[in-house]
């Protein structure tokens, strides 16, 4: 029988958002004060009472080329129309081909094959998968290990969340990968608090590589996963010289290196990758959101020559790697990625980051000297302003200045007591004025 006893709600909402649980959400906050989105035209969203919002943060930094672009919605919908979806297995379309070949001779030398997948979460979980494959194939099955870096972020499946290192996306799910271990992070606001672009100390934290492999054998570690610059946890620009040195152990050990560059990736540096604007290749590299400008998901892992022609083994006619998705490589979303990479290339976004990347960073340390900020940081397009938190209650200075700044015209992504900004890198310096100044005003407020 049915019960048609009413619901208890714990939370007392209107019904007509009760049903959707939102992702990363304060779920009973949000639902009595909703901030609801209508629209979204180049720099700004429309909230559904019609205010404008500019967009300091590229939606969730992955629409690179600013919103509304037209050309891509047509694309989407001519696709659609065209050939809805297609079997990524043992089948293929050309533009799966035509956009890992793309975006391959976009990214560093060397880095010539493409995995597609559809989300940034499922990119790391895919490449910790090739790098165990490729170790297992190549005779050197005994390296399981998987090396994180405290305050990393990786998505939210178990692979991304074991590597991961921010405590709250891992202490409520206690089970992880096991033999996963972590490196320490760069985050040192005695020795490098507001260092403009790259900070001056800390390349030595990447000997902490060392201590690992002095604890569990370097016989025993598949890979190491990074963020170049680590974006959720507040953008943390690499101490200079840190990310060569972790390259330089990387091979030393037989370690593969992997840079998780979700968000790094397709021009937020001012460079095509970040693997560009540092001078260092990693073995595998993982990408999502800016690679359809945030319009349909999709996801896409790099490899070596070196990976891939290591599993390209066995007999012909049998599959090489017992991986994949549905929906990898799925039409509507490689006519999104053309598309989009035919934006970057006419307007030059691929590289726009470097000649704003100055103006950035002047205007964002303008506000220093403003009551609780601790920290300033920039590099590229990417930047982050750290409040003081509060006694007994991290975050919530932060939470504050985000609902205020919201309320303003302002939109950045929120990281603990951290405002992450990053815009679409159409940004004008207007544009960039204009952040600053709500932004600046909000801190004032926001006691
Ligand atoms: N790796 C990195 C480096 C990321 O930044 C992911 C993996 C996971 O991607 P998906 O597509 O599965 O979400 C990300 C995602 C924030 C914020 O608050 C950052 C991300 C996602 C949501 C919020 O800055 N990055
Ligand atoms: N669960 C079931 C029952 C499935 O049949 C499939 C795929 O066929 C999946 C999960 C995986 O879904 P996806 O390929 O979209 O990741």
């Amino acid at each position: 029988m049915l019960d048609k006893s009413p619901r208890p709600t714990a939370v007392n909402v209107p019904n007509d958002l009760a049903a959707h649980w939102m992702p990363f959400t304060a779920n009973r906050a949000f639902k009595k004060n909703p901030r609801l989105l209508a629209g979204a035209k180049d720099m700004h969203y429309i909230t559904v009472d019609g205010r404008k919002i500019i967009d300091a943060a590229s939606g969730m930094w992955c629409c690179n080329a600013g919103h509304g672009r037209s050309q891509i919605a047509e694309a989407i919908g001519k696709q659609a129309a065209a050939l809805d979806y297609a079997p990524p297995f043992q089948f293929g379309i050309p533009q799966a081909f035509e956009l890992a070949s793309r975006i391959a001779e976009l990214a560093p030398t060397g880095l010539d094959h493409v995995f597609f997948c559809n989300s940034g979460s499922e990119a790391a979980d895919t490449a910790l998968k090739i790098a165990l494959a490729y170790h297992q194939i190549n005779g050197q099955g005994s390296r399981i290990r998987l090396i994180g870096r405290e305050r990393g972020y990786h998505g939210v499946g178990f692979g991304g969340m074991s590597v991961g290192g921010m405590v709250n996306n891992r202490r409520a799910f206690a089970t992880h990968l096991p033999g996963v271990d972590h490196i320490r992070h760069t985050h040192d606001l005695a020795g490098n608090a507001f260092s403009k672009d790259l900070p001056a100390h800390g390349a030595e934290l990447a000997d902490d590589l060392e201590r690992l492999v002095n604890l569990h054998g370097a016989e025993t570690i598949a890979a190491v996963i990074v963020e170049p610059v680590p974006g959720s946890t507040g953008v943390l620009p690499p101490p200079q010289g840190y990310l060569q040195r972790l390259r330089q152990l990387c091979d030393k050990h037989g370690i593969l290196l992997i840079f998780d560059e979700v968000i790094t990736g397709f021009g937020r540096l001012g460079t095509p990758f970040a693997a560009n604007y540092f001078g260092v290749t990693p073995d595998m590299m993982t990408t999502a959101k800016g690679i359809t400008n945030g319009t349909v998901p999709m996801g896409a892992v790099f490899c070596s020559r070196k990976i891939h022609d290591g599993l390209m083994i066995g007999p012909e006619n049998a599959m090489e790697l017992f991986h994949g998705y549905t929906y990898s490589a799925h039409p509507v979303a490689c006519a999104a990625g053309l598309a989009t990479l035919d934006i970057y290339k006419d307007e030059g976004l691929l590289t726009r980051g470097a000649s704003m990347a100055g103006y950035w960073r002047d205007a964002l340390h303008q506000l220093k000297g403003l009551p609780n900020v601790i920290d300033i940081r920039n590099i590229g397009l990417m930047g982050a302003v750290e409040l003081a938190p509060r006694k007994d209650a991290p975050g919530a200075r932060g939470y504050e200045l985000m609902v205020d700044c919201f309320n303003r015209g302002l939109y950045f992504r929120q990281s603990g007591d951290a405002a992450a900004v990053s815009p679409p890198l159409i940004v004008e310096r207007s544009h960039i004025d204009e952040m600053v100044s709500i932004l600046g005003d909000a801190i004032k407020r926001v006691a």
